[in-house]
């Protein structure tokens, strides 16, 4: 394979550390940028500065790009929209366009959410031709983002494509997400044990869930291959009880399950909707490889060494 030069936006984020090493992995050059600090060849690029934006795609001219950058938190989105918009639909324009002046062939990869659907079930599989129907302001920014990208690719001929992602979970993952938040607690009662029961919330919602190195693959695979103009879900094909997340977290751990329910934590019983993957099967090959007890082994010891060694545990 020829090696390009691929722009990471977000690039110290959870999905941009995984994303760098799947495309080096495969022989590219990974440019990275972050807001505000990251591995040492990084560019400091705040998306939500447009001159700052086209002055970087202009000097570095990549031959493609995959846009991370976000406000990745539904509550953060809620908390404030007007940042929510500015960074996750604005900075989006700003890198479409800075595409479009200085780079018109390069493949542009802008990745949004499954809660571009709105959360809500629906009565069948949802393809990505379905309507968009954001149930949050984090999903409204996203879908906003995700038309963005798909009028670029109609409307100026950019190879622009958006990737859909469900829930996805691994190692390095904030503790503010359900199964990190999850293995912290319990790797802290593991290393000093807590005679109360861990709180938790609401036990019966259930999440689709895809171990992030499985989700960075198929983003390697859209950027490659994926049509132009075109949207793909990325999802698992089963969904999980976050019951079963966190009981299976005590199995790995060795340790007593014993969780209790917190008022403050409950948030109401959802289901997310069945994403259609036959685009991303069909067209390109993709399947998930890591089975969830796989992925929660690994979030857990990587959770478990972390805290060993900033000597964090207690
Ligand atoms: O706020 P920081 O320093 O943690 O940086 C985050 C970065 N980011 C920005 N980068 C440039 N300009 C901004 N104004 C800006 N605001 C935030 O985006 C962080 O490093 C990165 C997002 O990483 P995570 O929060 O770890 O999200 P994750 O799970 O890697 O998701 C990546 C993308 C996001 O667009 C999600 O909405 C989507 O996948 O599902």
């Amino acid at each position: 394979m020829k090696e390009e030069r691929i722009l990471v936006t977000g690039a110290a984020g959870f999905v941009g550390r995984h994303m760098a090493r799947e495309l080096a992995s495969v022989g590219h050059h990974v440019i990275p940028s972050c807001r505000t600090h990251g591995p040492a060849e990084a560019h400091i690029l705040d998306i939500t500065d447009r001159a700052a934006v086209d002055q970087l795609v202009a000097s570095i001219q990549p031959d493609a790009v995959v846009h991370l950058a976000g406000l990745s938190f539904v509550p953060d989105a809620a908390k404030n929209p007007d940042l929510a918009i500015d960074v996750n639909v604005n900075g989006t324009i700003h890198l479409l366009r800075a595409c479009q002046t200085h780079v018109p062939g390069a493949r542009v990869l802008v990745v949004t959410s499954a809660e571009v659907y709105g959360l809500q079930p629906r009565p069948a599989r949802i393809h990505e031709t379905a309507p968009l129907a954001p149930s949050n302001i984090y999903g409204l920014t996203k879908a906003t983002a995700d038309l963005a990208t798909l009028r670029w690719a109609a409307d100026h001929g950019l190879h622009a494509m958006t990737a859909r992602p469900q829930n996805h979970l691994g190692p390095g993952q904030s503790h503010r997400f359900v199964s990190s938040g999850f293995a912290e607690r319990i790797a802290r009662r593991s290393l000093a044990p807590d005679p109360l029961p861990l709180k938790r919330g609401n036990l019966e919602s259930t999440r689709n869930f895809t171990d992030v190195r499985d989700v960075v693959r198929a983003y390697r695979l859209i950027l490659d291959h994926g049509q132009a103009g075109q949207a793909y879900n990325v999802a698992s094909p089963q969904t999980t009880r976050i019951g079963d997340l966190l009981e299976t977290l005590f199995d790995i751990a060795g340790v007593p399950a014993e969780h209790e329910p917190h008022e403050p934590y409950f948030r109401p019983t959802t289901h997310p909707p069945t994403l259609a993957i036959d685009r991303l099967q069909i067209e390109l090959g993709w399947q998930p490889t890591i089975p969830l007890r796989q992925t929660l082994d690994d979030l857990y010891a990587a959770t478990l060494q972390h805290l060993r060694d900033t000597g964090a545990a207690g």
